[in-house]
């Protein structure tokens, strides 16, 4: 039986699998690849069944207009001509800035399709890139270009030598973990206490991750940025500070000390819910540790104060002297070394979206704005968008809103192996391809940030083709770019780079000898960045080795802040800290009000795992809203029921799981599920699921949005439960 290595791109592990098809070419069976540099063997159910979402029965593979009120299958010619014709008309009547793409999150895990996004807009002359780094972790780059002068400077966590973490807001057993590619990480984490060390979990919840590994403590959802305020003050206290270092590789440090003079953790006990005593035994355990390190993820980054926590963690990791020191944190590489290419520039312009105060991050308009983008009429209002691989109506904040508004767009179309809620609404779906028939380095995180706990690149070829008439994402971004009468990104160069490999197969001669664009653009990238050719990255179909990320190797060398300093505290994260105070009213003033979290699930994914057979199974066929049993009981509220939760925004009715696993006065629900409210054909199994979206909770807009990433909040949501 043919088999070929590949690698998994549903989550960060990107895991190795091997993948055996019979003599038809149909899938036999994914294992996980044991000897794979990173993974080594690593795989979970999402990927070992990858064929069966690839092959559904609901899988799209011909383009789709709707007529009628119908999504009517048409030709590929009259689906681009149209759709490209009346993206030039929208540009040629308003501006470029009318038009918008929304990236997801399956499509931002293969490398080529995300850098192409952004050329695609600039055919446009729109800078409306929509992308789910609002949603996940933009809090993190805008953070990391301030302190260190690059966004893709992100210091890991250097778990296999470490002797003391904490993991804020993360469940790596359930979600494999975000700015760190760590496979086996249950293992690897009892191996630290094995070894004498700590790992707590401070998290809402009592994850899956805390029952098999470590220590667990609850906090108050959207406090950590009282947590870390008073870990720095205690730190101080004792003298946990290496000064010498801050001297010599940081600047800034009388600033923050200040800030954290005022929050002993006597004072935000009452607010976090972590006790004193605890908290300064777990401060003078990491002070004393050689090698200690805090790592927080989406449990924080999705909260009102996402940047100025991740800043003050950053801080603390620094100036304790655990910055860039082994079982501490430390800075990897990428393929192309960005700290080597990037130039930090203290006069570059911040754009701003056309509301004139949310800042762009990544070159990315923060999706919190997307409905106002839409709604709010006059110069730059967005008439039409496309959507690539994702399902804003359904992952964004403020669905009900998000749906109107989409439903006022002159063109919406939507890229997508399935339908979904966004597509119910679009006017074309075009069939996009899956990632076992897309070739690809691995995921942009690791390749360019250098996030893998083990150093590596990977390429595969696609290792099934293109089902029916279905199209790369790519390919239909350079079509439409052709219909529509533009070059692509602008530039005749661009459109080279981009199409030669298409252009040179059109030659007879040279048809059967060239591999598919996507390929043949990895070949030139692959040699660019140094690895030679694509045959030599086939031949080492488990991955290319690099070199061990080492500890010592960032402060005063790879930094790219003008003085080549750690800028310990930058303007605008220093006078965002003004709101500590009210912010920490506010939570006192409101102890006794539900607060509502969300929660990833081991067989659901986002919002496509709802329509597989095996996965919604295993899910129960529905999310169930996690209540603890003191705040069931004052309500009346027993197990196995429904209730209804409502915010200002809007209501859902779910199912209730009453358990001591949450926090008292915490709720948790899976973001993803509801499709049966919302998709009226076209997904088989989700359409019969019996969960809610829990995004029809969530307002959205500026005032929503953390302030200086453009973060939606989508944790520590303010929330009523009345019996249903
Ligand atoms: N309340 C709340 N909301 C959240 C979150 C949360 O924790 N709480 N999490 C947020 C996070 S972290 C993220 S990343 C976003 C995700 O938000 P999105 O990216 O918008 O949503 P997904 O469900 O990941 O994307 C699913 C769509 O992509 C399609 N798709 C799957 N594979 C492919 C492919 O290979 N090609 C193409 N063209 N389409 C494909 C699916 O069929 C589906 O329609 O959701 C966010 N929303
Ligand atoms: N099975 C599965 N895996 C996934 C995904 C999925 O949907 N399903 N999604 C993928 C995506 S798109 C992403 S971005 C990554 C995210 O990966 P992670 O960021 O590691 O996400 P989680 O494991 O959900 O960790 C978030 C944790 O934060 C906790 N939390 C919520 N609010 C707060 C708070 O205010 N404070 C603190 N301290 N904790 C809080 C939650 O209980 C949860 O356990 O996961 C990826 N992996
Ligand atoms: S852990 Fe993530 S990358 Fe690995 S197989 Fe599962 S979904 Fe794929
Ligand atoms: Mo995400």
């Amino acid at each position: 039986m043919p088999t070929q290595h590949t690698f998994c791109r549903i989550c960060e592990v990107q895991c190795g699998l091997i993948v055996e098809t019979d003599d038809r070419g149909d899938v036999k069976k994914i294992t996980p690849n044991t000897e794979h540099i990173a993974s080594k063997g690593y795989a979970c159910i999402k990927g070992l069944s990858a064929n069966e979402y690839r092959d559904s029965p609901d899988r799209i593979t011909q383009p789709l207009k709707r007529i009628n009120g119908k999504l009517t299958p048409v030709s590929w010619e009259q689906a681009l001509s149209e759709i490209g014709s009346k993206l030039r008309r929208l540009k040629d009547e308003y501006s470029g800035d009318s038009i918008g793409l929304y990236i997801g999150n399956p499509i931002s895990m293969s490398f080529i399709p995300p850098i192409l996004s952004h050329v695609f807009l600039k055919t446009f002359g729109s800078y409306k890139l929509y992308h789910t780094g609002s949603q996940d972790c933009n809090n993190k780059f805008v953070v990391a270009e301030r302190m260190y002068g690059a966004a893709q400077i992100q210091p890991i966590p250097d778990i296999d030598n470490t002797e003391f973490f904490i993991g804020v807001g993360s469940n790596p057993v359930i979600s494999k973990m975000s700015f760190l590619g760590f496979s086996h990480s249950s293992k690897r984490f009892k191996k630290v206490i094995d070894k004498g060390g700590r790992v707590i979990w401070l998290n809402p919840r009592k994850t899956e991750t805390a029952k098999q590994v470590g220590e667990h403590q609850f906090i108050r959802p959207n406090t950590d940025v009282f947590f870390y305020l008073s870990f720095l003050h205690q730190l101080i206290k004792i003298g946990g500070i290496d000064e010498q270092r801050i001297n010599e590789y940081m600047t800034g440090w009388h600033t923050v000390k200040a800030i954290a003079a005022g929050w002993p953790p006597a004072r935000t006990e009452p607010v976090t819910g972590i006790p004193e005593a605890l908290f300064c035994e777990w401060v003078e355990a990491y002070s004393n540790a050689k090698g200690a390190c805090l790592y927080c993820s989406t449990g924080v980054n999705q909260g009102q104060h996402g940047s100025l926590a991740f800043w003050l963690q950053e801080v603390i990791n620094a100036v304790s002297g655990n910055l860039d020191s082994k079982g501490g944190t430390i800075v990897g590489r990428g393929i192309v070394d960005v700290t080597k290419h990037t130039k930090f520039d203290p006069q570059k312009e911040i754009k701003l979206f056309r509301n004139g105060q949310t800042q762009l991050v990544m070159d990315t308009v923060p999706a919190g704005v997307l409905a106002d983008d839409i709604l709010d009429e006059g110069e730059g209002q967005l008439k039409g968008l496309i959507v690539c691989g994702g399902n804003p109506v359904f992952t964004c904040a403020n669905s009900n809103r998000l749906e109107k508004a989409f439903k006022k767009l002159d063109l919406l179309v939507t890229i997508d192996v399935e339908l979904s809620a966004t597509s119910a609404l679009a006017d074309y779906v075009l069939p996009g391809s899956h990632w076992l028939e897309r070739s690809d380095f691995t995921f942009a995180f690791n390749s360019m940030m250098g996030t893998s706990s083990i150093p590596y690149h990977h390429y595969t070829d696609p290792v099934l083709p293109l089902k029916g008439d279905a199209r790369l994402e790519t390919s239909i971004y350079l079509d439409i770019c052709k219909y529509a009468g533009l070059p692509l990104g602008g530039s005749r160069i661009l459109q080279s780079f981009f199409s030669l490999g298409a252009f040179l197969k059109k030659i007879p001669a040279l048809k059967d000898k060239l591999p598919r664009h996507d390929v043949f653009i990895h070949a030139l990238l692959n040699r660019i960045a140094g690895f030679g050719s694509l045959e030599k990255m086939r031949q080492n179909s488990n991955g290319v080795s690099k070199d061990e990320i080492v500890p010592g190797d960032f402060l005063g060398k790879r930094l790219v802040t003008p003085d080549k300093k750690v800028n310990l505290a930058p303007q605008d994260l220093v006078s965002q800290s003004g709101r500590f105070e009210k912010a920490f009213n506010d939570e006192l003033a409101n102890t006794g009000k539900l607060k509502l979290i969300s929660k990833r699930e081991r067989f659901s994914h986002n919002s496509w795992t709802q329509n597989n057979e095996k996965l919604a199974k295993s899910s129960g066929q529905r999310n169930s809203l996690q209540m603890n049993t003191e705040d069931a009981s004052a309500r009346g509220i027993e197990g196995n029921r429904e209730v209804i939760v409502f915010t200002e925004v809007g209501e859902i009715r779910v199912h209730v799981n009453v358990t001591d696993d949450m926090m008292a006065g915490t709720l948790a629900l899976c973001h993803g599920w509801g499709h049966q409210h919302a998709v009226k054909e076209g997904l088989t199994v989700a359409g019969t699921t019996l969960g809610a979206n829990v995004n029809v909770l969530i307002p959205d807009g500026t005032e929503n949005m953390e302030p200086i990433s453009g973060m939606s909040q989508l944790n520590g949501i303010y929330v009523n439960v009345k019996t249903a």
